[in-house]
């Protein structure tokens, strides 16, 4: 070969193993650019020892070593010898472990979490990584490695780490066709006609980087359920990528179509309380626990949005779900019932429609259910108040519904963090039990004393290269689980480990990239729906703004049903002249929020129909704040757009650039809504855009005109 030649291929291949494609996640491994923390690593670490045999131990090895040799650029050996320097990975069956007393700590570190501590064993200084479990191993593994890539100290480290809730779920909205309801990654990452036969590295890449962050399980198929997956075809597909998922501590949920009975077992009905129901779903539960024995349990959209469900037999959400708990009981497994459920029948204002069903209710499920609560009452709006069942059912484990992909929150397109949109949740105080019962003590089951505890993210992953589209959309996975194995972690500390991961730990690309994710949220919310508005997009596909919309089939699926502007004003009145929504938050909740000088502005048109008039804190009006408001927005992102343009240097060109055409694209959008929706909410107010802002350049009728057929997700 010729000399150029050679030259050129090496080329190429340096290219494409440096192509940084986001397939990578937060778990790159580069290797360490600051040379003052790279030497201290390199003369801290010098060989590995590990324990166990199971799948779960070697993977917790391999990861360590791959890690190690990558972030310090030198292989580090096991060893079998306590030296300087080695890192002890192990449960108490290693000698070095069970013998550095940390008993205490280990028996409240309990199956899943671990200990970090550098220590000395025998006169050698070791960092030992310590659980009583492999898994427990693995997440030590995984975190310590973290501390590495984000150039922590290693010298005095002392971490006991638990996660405070016991199920740390994905949901997935996938289904047995391929698409992905509100996914905007491509199509579903499960290539069911090729399972069980096909394994995937993407399926072990995918079990790794959610074991990364601490999540064990995940359900499979869309809430939206086909019954299909519950036959035996499927289950040995299932049953492939339970076994695929096993050594990374992940169980694998279904969702049950609570119809199957009639749709795959041939009978007539599917009511709970019929014995040949019982029967066929306790057949049916035995079955799939052959094939997967540890089978986490069923997720069940049932009486909602047209599914099937106890109520068309006249019986309750309760008797639904504990048939079913009945059924994977003796198993081990649970159900997760949600309370997703609004009917347009129902003549009441939709926000109190789950709390109406379910309240009654509280007390009468069985031991291994969970009700599954989307954080707010509405429907995952780009900001909600908190939903007031939590609180409200003291007696059932309420768990918590995020939605990761952004089906409100921009889509494919728009660059947000929702870290501080959960937390904000969180972190709600629901009075329940007096000052300080926050919806995350709820969730974790502390403040009411319950044994289970789970949380549920909708997925945001696809087949897309780099796994969820926007680059920035990883970040969301990664602070769901995050925040899903401990709620107390604070937004900015979520951004700024995976920033460093991601991307650099470069300080001025930290700084600069964590400041904008943590405005991003409340950006977006003044471009879409400041002040409280929600509900105002796209009809079907959910994209762009619509806030005309009023003529769909259902009154609770309009626009106009949730801003109700007119000439007097604008927003929902939810106070006792309303709905009364209010009246299920605790009394302390409700004063503040019923009463427009005490309710915060970022709900205000959530409980309240302000004149177009009416003083806001601001000293405007309130059309010139949401034209403000909007605005604001507008030249935010504007402003985040040309804080890009300034990290071009520290990082790849592939990531950079794709980040740049998304942000044009989010700045497009942002005027879109604002333009869109002002020329709309102007029609009632009579009132001019206050004149120092631009105009918006097209009429009403245009964006009225706008059709988007094929948006995808939908
Ligand atoms: O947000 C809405 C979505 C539906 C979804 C539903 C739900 C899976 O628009 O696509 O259905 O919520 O959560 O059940």
């Amino acid at each position: 070969m010729k000399k150029p030649l050679i030259l050129l291929l090496t080329f190429l291949i340096a290219g494409t193993l440096l192509a940084e494609d986001g397939y990578r996640l937060w778990l790159r491994y580069d290797l360490l650019s600051d040379k003052t923390v790279l030497n201290k690593y390199r003369t801290g670490i010098t060989a590995i020892v590990t324990s166990g045999n199971s799948a779960t131990a070697a993977i917790a090895k391999e990861e360590l070593q791959n890690g190690l040799q990558g972030l310090l650029g030198k292989k580090i050996l096991p060893a079998n010898k306590i030296t300087d320097g080695t890192i002890v990975a192990g449960t108490p069956t290693l000698k070095v472990i069970s013998s550095l007393s940390l008993g205490n700590h280990l028996a409240k570190a309990g199956k899943e979490g671990f200990i970090i501590i550098s220590t000395v064993f025998n006169g050698k200084k070791i960092i030992a990584i310590a659980a009583n479990t492999d898994i427990g191993v693995l997440y030590g593994t995984f975190y310590f490695l973290r501390l590495l890539q984000t150039q922590q100290a290693i010298d005095k480290i002392n971490i006991l780490s638990v996660p405070k809730i016991q199920n740390r779920i994905l949901n997935h909205w996938d289904n047995l066709n391929r698409t992905v309801e509100r996914g905007y990654a491509g199509f579903s990452i499960w290539d069911w006609h090729k399972l069980p036969d096909y394994i995937d590295q993407r399926y072990i890449d995918y079990a790794r980087a959610n074991a990364s962050i601490g999540i064990n399980g995940t359900v499979l198929t869309n809430v939206n359920a086909n019954a299909l997956v519950l036959t035996k075809t499927y289950l040995e597909k299932v049953a492939a990528l339970a076994n695929t998922f096993r050594p990374y501590g992940i169980k694998v949920y279904l969702t049950a179509r609570f119809s199957a009975p009639i749709e795959i077992g041939g009978l007539k009905t599917a009511d709970p309380l019929n014995t040949e129901v019982q029967q066929w779903w306790k057949n049916k539960t035995n079955e799939i626990y052959q094939y997967i024995p540890d089978f986490g349990g069923f997720l069940v959209k049932a009486n909602s949005e047209g599914q099937p469900g106890p109520q068309n037999y006249g019986r309750s959400h309760a008797d639904g779900a504990n048939m079913l708990a009945d059924a994977v009981a003796s198993h081990g497994g649970i159900v997760m019932w949600r309370a997703f459920v609004y009917s347009n029948e129902t003549p009441d204002d939709r926000f109190k429609q789950a709390y109406n069903e379910f309240k009654p209710l509280d007390g009468q499920f069985r031991k291994n259910v969970l009700v599954q609560v989307k954080n707010g009452p509405i429907d995952f709006q780009p900001r909600e108040p908190f939903h007031p069942l939590f609180g409200a059912m003291p007696n059932t484990p309420l768990m918590m519904e995020f939605q990761v992909t952004q089906e409100y929150l921009g889509q494919g397109t728009n660059l947000v963090y929702l870290s501080t949109m959960f937390k904000e949740v969180l972190d709600a105080d629901t009075y329940s039990k007096g000052k300080g019962s926050t919806v995350a003590q709820i969730v974790d089951g502390s403040l009411d004393g319950h044994t289970i505890s789970a949380m549920a993210g909708v997925a945001n992953i696809g087949n897309d290269r780099n796994w969820t589209g926007h680059p920035f959309a990883q970040a969301n996975w990664y602070a769901y689980g995050r925040l899903a194995w401990d709620h107390d972690l604070a937004s900015s500390q979520i951004a700024d480990e995976w920033i460093r991961q991601t991307f650099t730990n470069e300080k001025i690309f930290v700084d600069i990239t964590k400041r904008f994710m943590l405005a991003s949220h409340q950006i977006l919310v003044n471009y879409m729906t400041p002040l409280g508005l929600n509900h105002i997009m796209g009809n079907g596909h959910h994209y762009g703004p619509s806030p005309w919309s009023a003529n769909l089939p259902r009154a609770d699926w309009n626009p106009v049903y949730y801003h109700r502007a007119d000439s007097a004003g604008i927003g929902f009145d939810r106070t006792t002249t309303g709905s009364n929504a209010l009246a299920q938050y605790a009394n302390e909740v409700a004063d503040r929020w019923k009463n427009v000088n005490t309710c915060p502005d970022e709900y205000l048109l959530w409980f309240h129909h302000v004149g177009w008039n009416h003083k806001m804190r601001s000293g405007r009006t309130l059309w010139e704040e949401l034209c403000y408001k909007y605005y604001e927005g507008v030249d935010s992102i504007k402003a985040v757009q040309g804080q890009w343009d300034k990290l071009e240097k520290f990082i790849d060109k592939e990531r950079f650039s794709q980040v740049k055409m998304l942000l044009a694209i989010q700045v497009n959008e942002a005027i879109w809504w604002r333009n869109a929706c002002l020329l709309y909410f102007q029609t009632f107010a009579k009132m001019p855009v206050p004149g120092k802002h631009e105009q918006p350049d097209k009429t009403l009728e245009y964006y009225k005109s706008l059709r988007f057929p094929f948006a995808p997700g939908n």
